[in-house]
């Protein structure tokens, strides 16, 4: 069993994992050491402010008592990782613009740890990596400037995140199951026993490889469904049928939700780009649905698009001296994050068209200092993004009161059609036109 009091632990990447990690590690009692390349976040966690986590009333409660003890440590430098039990890996792992995994973070991190490693560290990749980045990218570069060998004097293994940043992280953490992927047995156990206090759910033990390959394909499993709704709802537009409909008997067969939601994109900081990186780990390229899904997902805000030339048409409107009114801009509903938002595709499109927009997110400076009705009052079109809670209180009478025009691209199908037809809107639903 690890000793929690005793146990340095260090978390190097604070970010949507690694800070609630460390603020969970903190509250446990444990002996921990947060390092992130940028000082200004140190300042301000130093001070007791969070950014991304100010909402969520536990991350502030764990930092306003970490704070204030000796054995919580807050640094841009890795010194601080010198002789640790564990040293956690949390750093972002994007693609670059040609949808390769650019290591430069992972490469970083691994150098400088390498720097400081000492003999029984236990450094356990908690970001998502290509498929055997663990092996063949970060562990030699541990020996290289450790001059220390793998597997005997210190140990890696993967654990990778698995947090919603839509959802309660904490939760997450505490519940969700997770995958070690160690190529040694007797490790396996001590880092069990570590996850074992963070989560209640069941604790697999695989290989590094499996492990990599199995976060990055959830993510990718997921991508392709969203992108096989939305191409059922491309095809029920043509065909004039509801997909939610389609949707909702799919799913009613075997009771399992078999089908997802079609949307106006895939956003967020998982999807977008998980695909890519168990794809780069392919060296004969044969890939072929996986990039499909990637290309049907990225093509929606193009098709909101052509939803809304559609409707302005049929009210014989033009781009020109129109407004529209669009309503989200986080990537989904209910939370502050705008990573990969399809809201930021569309509105490159109407930049491009010369199309005049105001936008409205409760959640996203400086979409917040209007209301929704404010952004609403006149406009021709409504194009509904991200089904906020908080849209649910505007109702479609007091919308087609105070538009010019009442047209409505609805892209998450959050309105009722029949009730918008019978006000005297040009309804046109994603998959539900
Ligand atoms: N989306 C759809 N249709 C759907 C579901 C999602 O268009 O039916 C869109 C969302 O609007 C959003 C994007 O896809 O723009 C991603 O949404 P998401 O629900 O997948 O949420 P994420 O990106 O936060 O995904 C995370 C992932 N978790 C981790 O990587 C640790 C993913 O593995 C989870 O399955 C997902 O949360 C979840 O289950 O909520």
């Amino acid at each position: 069993m690890v000793k929690t009091k005793k146990a340095k632990v260090a978390v190097v990447g604070l970010g949507y994992v690694g800070l609630p990690l460390l603020l969970l590690l903190s509250d446990m009692g444990f002996n921990v050491a947060g390092i992130d390349k940028n000082s200004k976040k140190i300042d301000q966690l130093k001070k007791g402010h969070l950014d991304f986590l100010k909402n969520n009333p536990k991350a502030k409660r764990f930092l306003k008592r970490a704070i204030k003890k000796t054995n919580f440590r807050l640094s841009e430098s890795f010194e601080e990782s010198r002789n640790c039990s564990f040293i956690f890996v949390a750093v972002d792992t994007p693609v670059d613009k040609t949808n390769k995994p650019d290591q430069r973070n992972i490469i970083s991190a691994s150098t400088n740890i390498g720097r400081f490693i000492s003999k029984g560290t236990i450094v356990i990749i908690e970001s998502t990596v290509a498929p055997t980045t663990t092996t063949k990218i970060i562990t030699p570069l541990l020996e290289k400037f450790s001059k220390l060998k793998a597997n005997e004097d210190f140990f890696v293994a993967v654990c990778s995140e698995r947090v919603r940043p839509s959802f309660d992280v904490f939760s997450d953490m505490e519940n969700f199951p997770r995958i070690i992927g160690t190529s040694d047995k007797k490790i396996a156990k001590t880092i069990k026993a570590i996850y074992q206090m963070i989560t209640k759910g069941e604790i697999d033990i695989v290989d590094t490889v499996t492990a990599e390959v199995v976060k990055c394909a959830e993510n990718s499993l997921r991508d392709v469904k969203i992108a096989f709704s939305n191409e059922v709802a491309l095809l029920s537009e043509e065909l004039k049928v509801n997909v939610l409909q389609v949707r909702e008997l799919i799913n009613k067969r075997a009771g399992v939700n078999d089908m997802l939601l079609p949307g106006p994109g895939v956003g967020g900081h998982c999807l977008p780009k998980d695909p890519w990186l168990l794809l780069s780990a392919s060296k004969t390229k044969s890939a072929r649905l996986i990039p499909a899904a990637r290309a049907i997902n990225d093509s929606m805000p193009q098709h909101t698009f052509e939803l809304l030339k559609a409707a302005l048409a049929e009210n014989n409107l033009n781009n020109e001296k129109i407004t529209i009114a669009v309503l989200g801009y986080s990537y989904i509903e209910d939370c502050e994050d705008t990573r990969n938002s399809p809201t930021q595709a569309l509105l490159v499109i109407l930049k491009d068209k010369g199309i005049y927009y105001r936008v409205h997110d409760a959640y996203v400076h400086p979409f917040n200092e209007k209301t929704p009705e404010e952004i609403i009052a006149n406009a021709d079109c409504l194009i509904l993004m991200v089904a906020h809670d908080q849209y649910r209180k505007l109702t479609l009478k007091t919308i087609a009161k105070i538009m010019s025009h009442k047209i409505i691209i609805d892209t998450r199908n959050f309105y009722n059609r029949p009730e918008a037809k019978r006000l005297g809107f040009t309804y046109k639903g994603i998959g539900n036109v």
